[in-house]
């Protein structure tokens, strides 16, 4: 047997539920009616597929490959993250525009701790941070064109979103680094319950079963083992990681693709509805 070694099923997953998925989602109204879209901030380590997570999103909605939050295709030698600006998507569909939104931010660096990035990504969650600001080296100021001073329950992400790599994820400590971010980030927000969700990426390389039939994700014991290693080092229980595969060079899209993308989002969306549902009942 091959290094993923298939196993039982370990979580019940209907195949065949992409059309429910997609048709609740399209359907979808914020619980709040002056709120105009549920907004999500995506966050994770440089090159853990943050971009290309946007773009799966966009491509399932869209019924064609997206390339709007261009993924890096040729990543350089040096640790930079490809993304640089603040950029939110509005995820559209044929049928309509869908009141939820997409914020794709600068990966974190592995190498060093800096309160600066760790302030960007908490004011962004905020809705302090206005679209296209250029993440850099010092931490965005009130006083900036780019700091929104009173940011509206739209402004706000209600679910915070970790991409986490899963064909790299282990307990080695050389990553320790972005667990300290991660919880750092955790400990300011900790006050205001917003829902966490990890996508699990690149489960194509991370398991040769599941790069030959993507179907055998919840059969992979490897998958398993590495959901599971996530739930320890970012503390969130099992039940709020999903695995994906990303678009990343393909030119049609699949359902076996889609539907586990939209098995991820239609999590993420709910908690973050409920999340703003009672933070605003809360004022
Ligand atoms: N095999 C595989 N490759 C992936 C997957 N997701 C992303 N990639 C590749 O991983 C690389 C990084 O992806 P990005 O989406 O640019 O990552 P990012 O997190 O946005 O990176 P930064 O913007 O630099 O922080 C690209 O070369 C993608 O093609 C996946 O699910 N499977
Ligand atoms: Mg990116």
């Amino acid at each position: 047997m091959g290094s993923g070694e298939s196993i039982e099923a370990w979580r019940t997953f209907d195949w065949r539920q992409k059309k429910e998925l997609k048709d609740r989602l399209e359907k979808f109204t914020p619980s709040i009616p002056d709120v105009t879209n549920v907004k999500i901030l995506v966050a994770g380590q440089i090159g853990a597929g943050k971009s290309s997570f946007i773009n799966s999103v966009l491509s399932v909605f869209q019924e064609e490959i997206a390339n709007e939050a261009l993924a890096e295709d040729l990543r350089s030698a040096d640790s930079h993250s490809f993304t640089k600006r603040l950029r939110t998507y509005r995820i559209r569909s044929a049928h309509a525009d869908l009141p939820f939104e997409l914020c794709d931010i600068k990966g974190l660096e592995p190498d060093k701790i800096s309160k600066c990035q760790i302030d960007d990504i908490v004011n962004t969650i905020y809705g302090h941070v206005k679209e296209g600001y250029k993440f850099g080296e010092k931490s965005l100021t009130s006083d900036d064109e780019h700091y929104n001073q009173n940011p509206s329950l739209s402004d706000q992400a209600f679910c915070l979103v970790y991409v986490i790599d899963g064909s790299t994820v282990q307990l080695a400590a050389d990553d320790k680094i972005i667990t300290e971010k991660l919880r750092l980030i955790r400990q300011t927000i900790s006050d205001k319950g917003i829902p966490q969700v990890i996508v699990m990426s690149k489960v194509d390389e991370a398991c040769p079963l599941v790069k030959n039939d993507l179907k055998k994700v919840y059969r992979s014991k490897k998958i398993k083992e590495k959901m599971e290693l996530c739930s320890f080092k970012v503390g969130v229980p099992m039940s709020n990681i999903f695995p994906v595969k990303n678009y990343h060079n393909e030119i049609n899209t699949n359902d076996h693709v889609d539907v586990l993308i939209l098995k991820a989002l239609d999590q993420i969306v709910r908690s973050a509805d409920a999340r703003q549902r009672f933070g605003a009942s809360n004022k």
